[in-house]
């Protein structure tokens, strides 16, 4: 898997998880999905883009986002050895969580234009600074939506200078309980699905080295209820550790343990509470 990510820019890992750890996640996924519908907040894409006017304006897909606290489910994926054993390989061993979110095609959504996921960073872009883990939870078909990727495209340096230019792509296939970890530097996206009635399931774990900004604002989208129940291990991969000078609170010992780990329940040693001032 490591030398197919560093040639390829992608290595694939068959039964990553097991059926009852897909089901497991995959049915909050889908209560969570069906409930942001009920409630109006469903977050949609997949539609076209505002030049194809020719196309259905109906956007299929649904994104679901912030899932580290939507659900303790989502948590084992952040512990997974995928992550010790290929992740840290591209990252570096300090590697931390940017966002965890999911992805649900469903038929008649149209290709997301292909990017980098670092396309924020300065051409030329010659490192990984951040890499994906695609989590099939549903089987992975070119008709159902499997991700468009283009092999290689990681040795380019830069990003796609022409986002609807299809003709390069695989597109990503797998039965579910495949992981897929890819470069942030391939040029890929959202396949069209083309399927009848078949609704591809994909959560996405996104990662960055340790001193990018997140994608998600952990420290503001976790509850303190999330917050207090997560394990050490799973706080040091979300990025409550300060690394070198960065993600720093405060130098007093009182908010960092011996290991670093940032505890937002200790003292703040010398605060004047708001109500006394
Ligand atoms: O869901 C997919 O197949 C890819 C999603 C993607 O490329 C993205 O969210 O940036």
């Amino acid at each position: 898997m490591r030398s197919d990510l560093d040639e390829f820019g992608y290595c694939l890992m068959a039964d990553a998880l097991s059926p009852a750890q897909v089901l497991e996640i995959k049915t909050r996924l889908l209560d969570q999905a069906q409930a942001e519908q009920r409630a109006g907040v469903a977050l949609r894409d997949g539609g076209p883009m505002p030049w194809q006017k020719d196309l259905p304006k109906a956007a299929p897909n649904q994104r679901v986002m912030n899932l580290l606290d939507k659900g303790q489910e989502f948590w084992q994926l952040l512990l997974h050895p995928i992550v010790d054993e290929i992740i840290c390989h591209l990252l570096g061993e300090n590697v931390i969580s940017s966002s965890v979110t999911a992805n649900i095609t469903h038929p008649g959504s149209q290709p997301m234009p292909l990017h980098s996921d670092q396309g924020y960073v300065d051409i030329p872009i010659t490192n990984a600074v951040v890499c994906n883990t695609m989590w099939m939870l549903t089987d992975y078909t070119a008709e159902n939506g499997g991700t468009y990727l283009i092999p290689r495209s990681h040795q380019r340096n830069r990003t796609p200078d022409k986002p609807f230019d299809f003709s390069e792509c695989i597109s990503l296939e797998g039965p579910t309980g495949t992981a897929c970890v890819f470069d942030g530097r391939v040029w890929h996206g959202t396949g069209p699905n083309t399927s009848l009635e078949d609704s591809r399931v994909g959560l996405l774990n996104y990662w960055c080295r340790p001193w990018l900004r997140q994608q998600e604002n952990m420290a503001v989208s976790l509850s303190d209820e999330t917050i207090a129940a997560m394990p050490e291990a799973l706080l040091n991969r979300i990025g409550f550790r300060v690394h070198g000078t960065l993600g720093n609170v405060d130098p007093n010992p009182a908010s960092t343990s011996p290991t670093g780990l940032i505890d937002r329940s200790k003292e703040r040693i010398g605060r004047r509470s708001v109500s006394e001032a």
